[in-house]
């Protein structure tokens, strides 16, 4: 194939994606960085790296540590040895899952391959393989969720309290926030460059998972086109859920924030970055 000719899934010539412009179509894995927040995540990540890099071996991971007392980042930096797409950033400031968000995408925007960016847990609750499906979603979409509560999607292993906490969760951001997402609340999310660096997400408020809430709702609000996946989303394989009563309160109040006056946050972004 030569330097000229149209790339079907890119949907661009290869120069252009070597110069980075704007592109219209589908995302292949080597142009796309998955970013995986972990905290105490040592048995999960080196499994899930592999996975990764088993079904895509061009993609580009980054994992987001936060300085896990159980030495998450020394395992990566161990896996660095054999797969050079891999790269890590140990956050040493006070862990938290939106900051490890925010330094992240700073991170991989910063590379000029990267087209695509994708969200997701370190304990397999994500398929790794559906990121193929997410990535070729982006033709006509900035956006693309994978949903639990869209036609096909569903959760596994899950017990009753878990499933009427997840989807009252939903239900309640829906009312306050009014956003065109089926699953407000996924953490498996494939975002378009361009439409990424279009919203103001080192403004964005939130310390925990409603940070995941204040995206789809920037990119609502900045009028993207959302696309829903349906995913199989699995109860955790191994370690704990960071999941606690300050979490679950975080995730009462936020939306009201986000919604009357989020982005009056005076506080500088600054303090978040850590490379
Ligand atoms: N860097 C970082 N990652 C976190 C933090 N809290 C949770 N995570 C990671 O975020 C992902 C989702 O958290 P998890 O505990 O699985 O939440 P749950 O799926 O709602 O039970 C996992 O990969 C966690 O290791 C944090 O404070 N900092
Ligand atoms: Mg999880």
């Amino acid at each position: 194939m030569t330097g000229k000719m149209v790339d079907r899934l890119a949907g661009t010539t290869s120069a252009q994606a070597q110069r980075g412009e704007a592109r219209a179509g589908a995302c292949q894995p080597k142009n796309a960085a998955v970013v995986i927040p972990t905290f105490n995540e040592r048995d999960n990540t080196p499994k899930l790296v592999e996975a990764l890099i088993g079904l895509y071996p061009e993609i580009h991971i980054l994992v987001v540590d936060d300085h896990s007392p159980d030495g998450t980042s020394d395992v990566v930096r161990g896996l660095q040895q054999r797969y050079p797409n891999l790269m890590l950033l140990e956050r040493m400031a006070n862990p938290s899952f939106a900051a490890a968000y925010r330094d992240g995408f700073r991170r991989v925007l910063a590379e000029p391959w990267c087209e695509a960016v994708i969200t997701m847990d370190a304990d397999f609750s994500h398929n790794p393989r559906e990121i193929r499906f997410l990535l070729e979603k982006l033709e006509g979409h900035d956006a693309v969720v994978g949903s639990r509560y869209t036609e096909g999607g569903s959760v596994r292993n899950w017990n009753l309290r878990r499933r009427l906490l997840s989807r009252s969760a939903n239900f309640y951001v829906h009312r306050v926030l009014g956003l065109r997402v089926r699953d407000t609340t996924s953490g498996f999310i494939c975002l378009r460059r361009e439409a990424l660096e279009g919203l103001a997400v080192q403004q964005t408020v939130s310390e925990g998972y409603s940070f995941l809430v204040e995206l789809k709702y920037l990119l609502t609000q900045a009028g993207k086109r959302i696309g829903e996946h349906p995913i199989t989303f699995e109860e955790r394989r191994e370690g704990q859920s960071k999941m606690s009563a300050g979490k679950v309160w975080e995730a009462i109040w936020m939306p009201w924030r986000i919604r009357f006056g989020g982005r009056c946050r005076n506080r500088s972004r600054n303090q978040d970055r850590t490379d």
